[in-house]
């Protein structure tokens, strides 16, 4: 059986499915630390999680021939090789596609997997540069170019997960796309995938492949289904007769967007002596921009309060990680009943959140960066 080899996984990760294996921590737990223990960060996996020997291990980087003028060229790299490499060291949210799904689907159904908000994670990722990699090949910046990356997992007729994105990421010194070998300081789990992964910050996280294999400048983005026939987003008036994949573009860097992580739906609670309700999420926007605000609303959206953010000091248009937030609303002392609280995160673009899931549905349910509403009962 293709799945005998599965690794261990931490029991706070509530399966979405188990073959194969996706999880997500509880989000009260996922906002208790700035850095996501590797153990809580949700695992997303397409396809049974490969076993590899890491003395076996080879990556293979190709450069095609292109009407541009790039010359084939074919390179392998074993693990100690990409570890000669200069290391670097980002700090960087991943996030899936379909994070915040299960919101979306109460609109209309969707087809994907029931994600809550807790398919997102910020560690640190180490590992060697891919552009310093490509650059040391003779790569040279073209516009019209790809970097399409494949995993050592195969799906049932041999082909492997694939993804790609654009050459310009790949080359941009503040892109900081990176070949990691650690996450949080310590060797890449299996299902974070060890032995190698490309961490592609400020992207959608089905571009971060895991056991890497294969690395191909080419003239066409990845042929794989994931980055062709799925990870796309499309009107709402598009359905499964009317679809047409070729027309939109593959999701690379993400929208906006916030969570309320605690309390949680549903929860029944006090207020305390103080009249304070405390609130805390996390915020995060692709494309390194810098999360700038976090407004909350108890009263929907009669008065708005901002929230107080917890974030690393990067520059704007290269800030990768997350942002945690805690908010402090007054409560009338005596307002009992169900509370609905709503955020809305504001990043350096001055994006900000829609405000309802109702115009932005899409028929996969991805990119699902509406205002996060629950609701609470107060006692
Ligand atoms: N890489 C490979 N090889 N196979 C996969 O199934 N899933 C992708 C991406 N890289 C995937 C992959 C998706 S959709 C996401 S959201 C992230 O990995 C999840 O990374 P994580 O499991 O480390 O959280
Ligand atoms: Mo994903």
């Amino acid at each position: 059986s293709p799945w005998a080899n599965e690794p261990k996984r931490h029991p706070v990760l509530r399966p979405a499915s188990t073959r194969p294996f996706n999880g997500e921590p509880p989000l009260k737990l996922l906002v208790q630390n700035f850095i996501t223990p590797n153990e809580f960060f949700y695992v997303r996996n397409h396809l049974p999680v490969p076993f590899i020997e890491v003395n076996k291990y080879e990556l293979e980087i190709a450069i095609e021939t292109t009407k541009s003028g790039t010359k084939e060229q074919i390179k392998t790299l074993t693990l100690q090789d990409i570890k000669g490499l200069p290391k670097y060291t980002v700090t960087a949210a991943i996030m899936c596609g379909g994070n915040r799904r299960s919101e979306m689907t109460k609109v209309k159904s969707v087809k994907g997997l029931s994600w809550n908000a807790g398919a997102v994670g910020n560690a640190t990722w180490s590992g060697a540069r891919l552009r310093d990699l490509l650059l040391e090949m003779g790569v040279k910046p073209n516009e019209n170019l790809h970097v399409v990356l494949e995993g050592a997992d195969l799906d049932p007729t041999s082909h492997p997960y694939g993804a790609s994105i654009p050459l310009s990421k790949a080359l941009d010194e503040r892109g900081d796309v990176i070949l990691a070998y650690e996450m949080n300081g310590k060797t890449l789990s299996r299902d974070h995938g060890y032995p190698l992964r490309c961490i592609v910050p400020g992207n959608v996280g089905a571009r971060n492949v895991k056991w890497l294999t294969r690395i191909a400048v080419s003239e066409a983005e990845s042929n794989s289904h994931w980055q062709q026939s799925d990870y796309k987003g499309f009107s709402p008036s598009t359905d499964w007769d009317t679809v047409d994949f070729t027309k939109s573009p593959a999701i690379q860097a993400m929208p906006v967007t916030s969570a309320i992580c605690s309390p949680s739906e549903g929860e029944v609670l006090k207020i305390p002596a103080d009249g304070y309700l405390t609130i805390h999420g996390y915020a995060w926007s692709g494309g390194g921009r810098r999360i700038v605000r976090v407004d909350l609303t108890a009263d929907q959206g009669k008065t708005w309060h901002v929230a107080k953010i917890q974030q690393e000091d990067q520059p704007d248009g290269r800030h990768y990680g997350w942002s945690l937030w805690t908010g402090r609303i007054k409560m009338e002392t005596t307002s009992t009943g169900e509370v609905e609280i709503w955020a809305k995160a504001v990043d350096s673009a001055y994006n900000v959140q829609p405000e309802t899931f109702e115009n932005i549905w899409n028929l996969r349910g991805v990119l699902a960066n509406a205002y996060h509403r629950i609701k609470i009962k107060i006692i």
